[in-house]
């Protein structure tokens, strides 16, 4: 069994986490899942967590499913609905409800439902050199992990069909001017921008930032009507946190404010 694969790096105020199989490019067995999953409940469970950054050990950020951990009995078909319900449903699901932002730092290429991993994130940085593939079509299966929801929404019908469908690599810098991602920077400048994005989290209204993420997510199927509904009631919520109260403070006393982060 392969140790530490998922690293843990606890700064003031977030975590990063880091895919530890870099000999695979962190593709994704089941030992993998286990640990990732094991450290966003460990974050999440941290009270003075307020983002995470999630990226990849070596040349890659992850190449989706590790092809050679396909678990299958002896002249049977691998069962991979199994793996989807049992590793990346719940680690996709995971990832948008974490109460706090989840910035992606892409490293190098994100294939299958690495790149998809990467979309369930709150926000995609990707160094220059990275690579984005839905390897999905050349294995002939599926973009899962979200993905046949992601790129549409992300890219629009026309380019998400091209790219399910040829399964090409999309560059950093396209994906970017596609809206993919938030950004592309220069490779030596991916971790230490992830970094500074992550101290700028740490210091804001966390439970508000949730709330956003619950509001965009809720709007995907929402109609008009029941997303200002949600808005009415979420709003509600975040006007009765501390964090509120003092922003309006700090406004009024010229100051910057001290956000607790917490409901
Ligand atoms: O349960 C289920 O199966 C359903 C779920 C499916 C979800 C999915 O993610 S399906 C998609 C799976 N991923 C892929 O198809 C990507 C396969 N990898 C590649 O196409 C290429 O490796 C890359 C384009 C990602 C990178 O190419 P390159 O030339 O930079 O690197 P490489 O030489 O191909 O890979 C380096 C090593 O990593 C190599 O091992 P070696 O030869 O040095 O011993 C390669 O075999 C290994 N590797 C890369 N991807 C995977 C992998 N090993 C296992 N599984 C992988 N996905």
């Amino acid at each position: 069994m392969e140790t530490d694969l998922v690293l843990t790096d606890i700064r003031d105020g977030y975590r990063v986490l880091t895919l530890n199989r870099p000999d695979r490019l962190n593709a994704f067995n089941a030992d993998l899942h286990a640990a990732l999953i094991a450290a966003l409940h460990a974050a999440e469970a941290d009270t003075s967590c307020r983002v995470l950054i999630l990226t990849g050990a070596g040349r890659g950020f992850c190449a989706g499913q590790d092809l050679a951990d396909v678990a299958a009995s002896p002249g049977e078909a691998p069962d991979l609905s199994g793996t989807l319900a049992r590793h990346y449903n719940p680690l996709v699901r995971k990832l948008r409800a974490l109460p706090m932002p989840v910035i992606a730092a892409v490293n190098g290429v994100a294939a299958g439902a690495g790149a998809n991993i990467a979309f369930a994130c709150d926000i995609v940085l990707a160094a220059k050199s990275a690579k984005f593939i839905q390897a999905f079509a050349k294995l002939g299966l599926v973009p899962d992990s979200g993905g046949s929801w992601f790129l549409p929404r992300l890219v629009g019908a026309a380019r998400a069909r091209g790219l399910a469908l040829l399964a090409e690599p999309v560059a950093a810098e396209q994906a970017e001017a596609w809206g993919m991602i938030w950004r592309a920077v220069d490779d030596a400048a991916l971790l230490a921008e992830a970094h500074r994005l992550a101290a700028h989290f740490a210091t804001q209204p966390t439970a508000g930032l949730a709330l956003i993420k619950q509001a965009l997510d809720a709007s995907e199927s929402n109609s008009l009507d029941q997303q200002l509904d949600l808005e009415c009631e979420l709003q509600g919520q975040a006007g009765r946190t501390a964090d509120y109260g003092e922003a309006v403070a700090a406004f009024f006393d010229k100051r910057p404010p001290r956000f607790i982060g917490r409901p």
